[in-house]
């Protein structure tokens, strides 16, 4: 078994203890940080998800993967990307109301933040009134990005756009959009500028929004 493979058999088993040695060695043997990434976790829980629609195992299980991810991808974090010089921009991210998915948003926070973007994390379960706040009170924001993990959250990402876009501060920032069930005829249908397919893709994107 290759270290990624042990990584991603560590995801799934849900075994936070030894995953950060794990994302470690596989770092020392040379494994580039997004293969480890991508393939090592990201892959393993697709497949977590797929056992757990399945009913092959249930939400007690799915938590402890994510919880062994969060530790992998802490030890991986300072190798994901060089942090830019000079700042881009202020980017507002969270998962919008109701969903409590935090994985893909926090690597999308994180891969924003290694862009040159400073980042406002409002968390998870983010009320559409606090995103407008966020974009409202500071003036350097001009890249809002919504995360949302179900279908049935699809509709407060809606919502969120809807008064994100009438907020009065609308002129001087972006509203990006991504997570697996959004699809770029979504963003497009509920009035968002952008979408992005995932973290790596958002941060190239914020890019060009801030820049746009
Ligand atoms: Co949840 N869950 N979950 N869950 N969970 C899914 C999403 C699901 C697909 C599983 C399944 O049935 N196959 C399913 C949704 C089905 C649907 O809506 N069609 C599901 C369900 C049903 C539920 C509950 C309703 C279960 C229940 O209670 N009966 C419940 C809902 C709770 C709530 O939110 N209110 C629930 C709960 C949970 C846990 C708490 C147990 C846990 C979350 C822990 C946490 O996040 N801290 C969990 C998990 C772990 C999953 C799966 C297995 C993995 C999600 C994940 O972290 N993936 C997931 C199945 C799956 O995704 N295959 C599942 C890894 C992560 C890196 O990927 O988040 O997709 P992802 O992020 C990607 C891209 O989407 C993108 O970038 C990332 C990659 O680079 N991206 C963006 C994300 N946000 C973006 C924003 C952007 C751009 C890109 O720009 C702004």
């Amino acid at each position: 078994m290759t270290k990624i493979q042990e990584i991603a058999a560590a995801v799934e088993a849900g075994k936070s203890k030894i995953i950060g040695e794990l994302v470690q060695a596989a770092l020392d043997e040379g494994a580039a940080p997004l293969e480890i990434l991508n393939v090592g976790m990201i892959d393993a829980m697709s497949i977590v998800g797929d056992k757990f629609q399945k009913e092959e195992i249930f939400i007690p299980e799915m938590l402890v993967a994510a919880r062994a991810m969060k530790k992998g991808v802490e030890v991986l974090q300072p190798h994901l990307g060089d942090a830019e010089a000079a700042t881009v921009g202020k980017a507002v991210v969270g998962t919008v109301s109701g969903d409590l998915h935090d994985i893909g948003k926090n690597l999308v926070s994180m891969m924003i933040e290694s862009a040159g973007f400073e980042v406002n994390d409002l968390g998870v379960d983010v009320a559409l009134n606090q995103f407008v706040a966020a974009v409202e009170g500071d003036e350097k924001v001009n890249v809002v990005a919504l995360s949302a993990l179900l279908t049935t959250t699809m509709p407060a990402m809606k919502e969120t756009v809807a008064a994100l876009n009438a907020s009065k501060a609308r002129g001087r920032f972006k509203i990006m959009v991504g997570g697996a069930p959004i699809t770029p005829e979504f963003c497009k249908e509920i009035g968002a500028d952008a979408y992005a397919p995932d973290a790596a893709s958002a941060a190239q994107k914020a890019k060009e929004l801030a820049k746009a």
